[in-house]
């Protein structure tokens, strides 16, 4: 058994995170924030969240054996912004109609729907400028050549996550389908509402890292397994599923098993990620 600390990486990782974020959304004044925009991007954004899926991009590169720095650390943040703003928008009348979120009430409950969804807009296209800054700087920090091209995998992965074969698919076919009623129908709702945005954090963090294929297809599988387990771990405790508590709970183990068996090639550098998968399944 290996004596990794989980709970304290997650408390340096999760401030580092915590810290870049509040940094780099510096509060706009007053004036040169038209509608109140940067203060809603703030409210969301800096309120408690896990920031799990930029954790697991640190714990991907950290399994190919990346040292943390800046220009890691901020694509990893991009990944939270575009969850930041699948959760704003989610929470809209015209989405999921919730007026709490991170303990608070919602984006669109403070600021309105519209500086609602103009927050979420500005939130997701920072996202991407986020990673071209962070391949910018890693390309001047090294002078490595292959910086372009895998800031150029990162770009690629996170737009497909969040979009149209992702993220905003699933949030489509959630609303446009009557709720699913087999247990693979509830996996492949999971796989892209909620899985396709941790498997591009594993994509991102295994871009900027530099894997090479058998390592990235490795973290990849990771991270396919991960987002529907996190479903599953979520529902059990919305009490929020169609199949038995019985059959979720079993789903959530073996697919938490196929996550760790996932990267056995990783030697003890991927504990971060094995950890977060034990978690899950711990519960
Ligand atoms: C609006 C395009 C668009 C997509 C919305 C992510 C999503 C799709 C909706 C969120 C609805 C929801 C509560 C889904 C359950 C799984 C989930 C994503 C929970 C929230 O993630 P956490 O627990 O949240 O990581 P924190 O706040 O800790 O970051």
């Amino acid at each position: 058994m290996s004596d990794f600390d989980l709970e304290s990486w997650l408390r340096t990782r999760r401030a580092e995170i915590d810290a870049l974020l509040a940094a780099r959304l510096t509060a706009a004044a007053p004036a040169e924030d038209p509608g109140r925009l940067v203060e809603a991007m703030r409210y969301s954004l800096l309120a408690p969240g896990k920031r799990l899926r930029p954790l697991l991009v640190l714990a991907a590169a950290e399994a190919v054996g990346r040292a943390s720095d800046e220009p890691l650390r901020l694509a990893a943040a991009a990944v939270e912004l575009v969850h930041c703003y699948s959760l704003i928008h989610d929470d809209l009348p015209d989405m999921d109609d919730d007026d709490f979120r991170r303990g608070q009430p919602a984006n669109h409950r403070v600021f309105g729907p519209a500086t609602a969804i103009l927050a979420g807009d500005a939130l997701l296209t920072l996202a991407f400028a986020w990673l071209a800054e962070a391949g910018a700087a890693a390309l001047a920090a090294t002078g490595d050549p292959l910086v372009p091209q895998s800031t150029l995998r990162a770009i690629a992965a996170l737009a497909r996550g969040a979009g149209m074969s992702g993220m905003v698919r699933g949030q489509a076919r959630d609303l446009a389908e009557p709720p699913p009623t087999s247990l693979q129908a509830v996996e492949r709702l999971a796989a892209e509402k909620t899985g396709a945005l941790f498997r591009a954090a594993l994509e991102v963090g295994a871009a900027v890292a530099g894997a090479g294929p058998a390592q990235e297809k490795a973290l990849v599988r990771f991270g396919t397994h991960y987002g529907v387990a996190f479903q599953h771990a979520d529902d059990l405790v919305d009490g929020d599923h169609v199949t038995t508590q019985t059959e979720a709970r079993q789903r959530l183990h073996a697919l938490t098993q196929a996550a760790l068996d996932a990267v056995s090639l990783f030697d003890k550098h991927a504990e971060p990620l094995r950890a977060l998968a034990r978690r899950l399944a711990d519960g």
